[in-house]
């Protein structure tokens, strides 16, 4: 061992809780399971009974339930582009919801959670939906090396569907190639205008399984109408049914291969984003149509990576955490029947908004966390915890020494990751359409331009022409504002968020 690395660890002996320290081979995988668009209120151990979720459920009841676990940002792009960065995403401009053929949107040489553990030895591999960005500033060469990607910037390994399901390409991206690509049939693909002239949503509605019901109506790929046009790679074009699957296998091949180090893993999930077609053997278990069948799917998802932990005996020292990258939306797009049988289920919970809000619905989701070797079973936490401190925790946790300027959002929040600290983080910024802090029991949702509604989802995005203040302890939905009772604490609130945004 150099003396540089005799020094490192033993740093990381007296800067961890003598609970904590361990070899260097004894350190704990680390599995991320992310799903996509899926609220608070819409897993069993969250309240959900129109859908069982016994998968997600044992994480919880293994481990750790939050109860004020939050996802970086209201839609899905400046989620990850936060959780793996560290720095809020509405620090940097061009972090909104990425189109298909966005190129790489982290720049090769960040600091991120995959090249920080990378760096302290892990494998690092991330499978299933990226959307982050792919390639150069000119964009990604589909038919040729795709870089920089998820390989220049800490991970190992990427199997990924390159955006959404809901967007061309529709074809996997293995490390830097397009999986099962024919040469003599090159992908084109664009955002702008048709390519090709293979039928487009809009102009061939007869040819459609399942129709659009706001935007969605460019070219058919699998019977289904996407945002944007793509023409070839016909042999690589993949089927919604089989994704499921298809990136479970990938990810449980990942930790096969791995088993032997320490290793992380960010499995994210495709469901249950639009367009929701879940495999046909789920399709039918629960009266919600494809939203509720494409939970149900995801339960198995998540079943089956804790199954293979199992089976390679991995379980006892290795952290799972079960979370999602943005609340919930019933219509995002495609007449799926998701709100005509929504029934009695309540995507949020008790929350109110969901994607694209700042209400609490907008980033408040799922999250539970499960490692059997240090965290005691069945807790509930109500600790303020937050994706974007994985970062920061999980150096600390590997005894890390970020540089200053790494993270500059992420906070070392291990001790209530782990159920040992009930408090959390001190404050948060919720970012949607407009920022919220989140400070002790009080929520400031800072005035903003635009409609109440966002009428195609039918989602309340929390816009108001005036300051929200809303006591979350007495007013967990959100219904009163206080800020005309409270005008000091608005004062207060407003100059710490803009503090916050001018560091
Ligand atoms: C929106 C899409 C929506 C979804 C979202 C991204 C339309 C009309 N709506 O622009 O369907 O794809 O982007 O979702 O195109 S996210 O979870 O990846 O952020
Ligand atoms: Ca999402």
């Amino acid at each position: 061992m150099s003396k540089h690395l005799i020094v490192l660890f033993s740093f990381s002996l007296f800067t961890l809780p003598s609970s904590l320290a361990f070899a260097a081979d004894a350190r704990p995988n680390i599995v991320v399971i992310y799903a996509d668009d899926l609220g608070y209120g819409d897993v069993s151990c969250y309240g959900a009974t129109a859908v069982a979720t016994p998968h997600i459920d044992r994480i919880a009841a293994e481990g750790i339930r939050f109860t004020d676990g939050h996802a970086p940002a209201a839609t899905c792009t400046p989620s990850r582009y936060a959780m793996l960065t560290g720095q809020y995403a509405w620090r940097l401009k061009g972090t909104g919801i990425a189109r298909g053929d966005a190129p790489a949107i982290i720049k090769p040489g960040r600091v991120t959670l995959s090249s920080m553990l990378q760096d302290s030895g892990y494998k690092t591999g991330v499978v299933g939906k990226w959307h982050l960005g792919l390639g150069p500033d000119e964009g990604a060469d589909w038919n040729g090396k795709i870089a920089p990607g998820p390989l220049e910037i800490g991970f190992d390994y990427c199997f990924l569907i390159p955006a959404t399901g809901d967007r061309v390409p529709c074809v996997y991206v293995e490390n830097h190639r397009v999986v099962d690509l024919d040469p003599n049939d090159p992908i084109r693909v664009s955002f702008k205008k048709k390519v090709g002239d293979e039928p487009t949503g809009a102009e061939n509605p007869e040819l459609l399984k399942i129709h659009p019901s706001h935007g969605h109506d460019r070219t058919i790929v699998n019977g289904i109408s996407r945002i944007g046009y793509m023409s070839g790679g016909q042999r690589a074009r993949w089927v919604d049914e089989d994704m499921a699957d298809r990136i479970t296998s990938k990810a449980v091949a990942y930790i096969e291969e791995n088993k032997a180090d320490p290793f992380f893993l960010f499995f994210s999930l495709h469901d249950i984003h639009v367009p929701r077609v879940p495999h046909p053997r789920f399709v039918g278990t629960t009266a919600m149509g494809p939203r509720g069948d494409a939970i149900a799917q995801t339960d198995w998802c998540t079943g089956e990576i804790l199954a293979a932990l199992d089976r390679l005996k991995l379980a006892d020292n290795t952290i799972v955490l079960f979370t999602s990258d943005n609340g919930p939306v019933v219509d995002d797009g495609y007449q799926d029947e998701a709100a005509e049988k929504l029934g009695d289920h309540r995507p949020a919970g008790t929350l109110r908004g969901g994607k694209y809000s700042s209400f609490e619905g907008g980033t408040r989701v799922p999250f539970v966390l499960r490692w059997p070797a240090k965290v005691k079973a069945n807790q509930s936490s109500d600790a303020l915890v937050c994706q974007i401190d994985l970062l920061h925790s999980f150096a600390a946790l590997t005894g890390q020494t970020l540089a200053a300027d790494a993270g500059p959002d992420s906070h070392n929040i291990l001790g209530a990751l782990l159920g040992e600290d009930p408090k959390g983080r001190e404050h948060l910024v919720e970012h949607a359409r407009t920022l919220a802090l989140r400070q002790g029991v009080w929520k400031y949702i800072e005035p903003g331009k635009g409609p109440a509604v966002n009428k195609n989802t039918n989602t309340e995005v929390g816009v108001a022409p005036q300051s929200q203040l809303y006591n979350l302890r007495a007013d967990l939905r959100e219904q009163k504002n206080l800020a005309d009772q409270h005008p000091q604490r608005v004062v207060k609130m407003k100059a710490m968020l803009d503090e916050i945004r001018s560091d």
